[in-house]
């Protein structure tokens, strides 16, 4: 069954569309941006949300950065595997994801050469429900419980994710 942080923190009734934007500095590829963009549609479609990349790194209610180590939030990131990404609870917006992994892009993680290799789009989706207001879900198929099988793919909403979404936006 799906959760909420403590609290039930939620993004404001009168703010459903929400921006993002990347941070300059990572230079990301149109093709990195894609994986985000779609995986941003998963959410959207279920709800009333609609999410817009803006240029506006500052100004963007989502701002997502790939850092390493400690990048000065109190929770440093800890090279290959262990912790992928973290996203913090509404309204902070803040999504972060380690630049020390090996991120897949495009193509299939599982037949990938590295034995380290994430799918970046089943991460980011489970990070959006995060930064949605979605805690871990105990239903096995979702794709907010709290471990994915290394080197798999899992991006498809299930109706635990939905139910849990839905009752909040
Ligand atoms: N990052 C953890 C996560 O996103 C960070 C975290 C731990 C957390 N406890 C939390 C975030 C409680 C919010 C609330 O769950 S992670 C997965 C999964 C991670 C893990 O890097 O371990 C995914 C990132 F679910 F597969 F284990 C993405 Cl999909
Ligand atoms: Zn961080
Ligand atoms: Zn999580």
């Amino acid at each position: 069954h799906y959760t909420y942080f403590p609290g039930t923190p939620r993004w404001p009734a009168n703010k459903q569309d929400l921006t993002y934007a990347f941070l300059p500095e990572n230079g990301l590829s149109d093709a990195v941006k894609t994986v985000f963009g779609h995986a941003f549609e998963r959410w959207s479609e279920v709800t009333l949300l609609t999410f817009t990349e803006t240029t506006s790194y500052y100004s963007a209610d989502i701002k997502i950065g790939f850092f390493t180590g400690d990048h000065g939030d109190g929770e440093p990131f800890d090279g290959v595997l262990g912790t992928l990404a973290h996203a913090f609870s509404p309204p902070s917006g803040r999504f972060h994801l380690d630049g020390a992994e090996d991120w897949v892009v495009s193509g299939d993680a599982s037949t990938s050469s590295l034995p380290s290799a994430v799918d970046l789009e089943s991460v980011a989706v489970h990070e959006i429900g995060h930064l949605l207001g979605l805690g871990h879900s105990s239903v096995e198929d979702a794709i907010m419980y709290p471990t994915i099988s290394s080197r798999s793919r899992k991006v498809e909403l299930v109706n635990d994710d939905i139910q849990g979404i839905q009752k909040l936006y």
